[in-house]
């Protein structure tokens, strides 16, 4: 546990983009809205939060190496790299967070391609398709496990 107790919030690739297209699927709240969320959630329990979002998966790796020891649990939506990243699996699996996968649309309802996330077999939990709701239930979630 850090002193303070703080979660890291990683969203990746066009995630920036949030709240300017497709609001069908993604709703029309903007990234620093998703964060503003976060940061709420996660006073009301005492704890604060980091967010990074990027467009480049070897950010969102030294994100994850940074966080042990820097972090107390991890909150994220790698985007379209959860269907791709083995990378990002392996730097899950090597540090001892408790993680929490987010999707805001419901990626099983959608593509094929979409099905399938590298991360759900290292997260310990995953949210899929509750908005961008899904991120206070991830800050919840995480929370709820570990010491405070
Ligand atoms: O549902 C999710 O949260 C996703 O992780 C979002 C990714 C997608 O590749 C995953 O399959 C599911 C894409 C994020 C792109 O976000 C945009 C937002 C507004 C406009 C364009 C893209």
């Amino acid at each position: 546990m850090t002193s303070t107790g703080v979660i890291l919030v990683l969203n990746g690739p066009n995630l920036n983009l949030l709240g300017s297209r497709e609001p069908a699927i993604y709703g029309t709240s903007t990234l620093a809205d998703v964060e503003a969320l976060c940061a709420r959630a996660a006073a009301d329990a005492g704890f604060t939060v980091r967010c990074v979002q990027s467009n480049h998966e070897g950010v969102l790796l030294d994100e994850i190496h940074a966080a042990q020891g820097t972090a107390d649990g991890i909150v994220i939506n790698a985007g379209a790299f959860s269907h791709t990243s083995i990378a990002l699996h392996d730097a899950l699996a090597s540090v001892s967070l408790a993680t929490v996968e987010v999707h805001i649309s419901n990626v099983h309802a959608r593509e094929e391609f979409r099905h399938h996330s590298y991360l759900s077999a290292v997260a310990d939990t995953v949210i899929v398709g509750a908005g961008i709701n899904g991120y206070r239930l991830a800050i919840e979630q995480l929370v709820s496990v570990l010491p405070h």
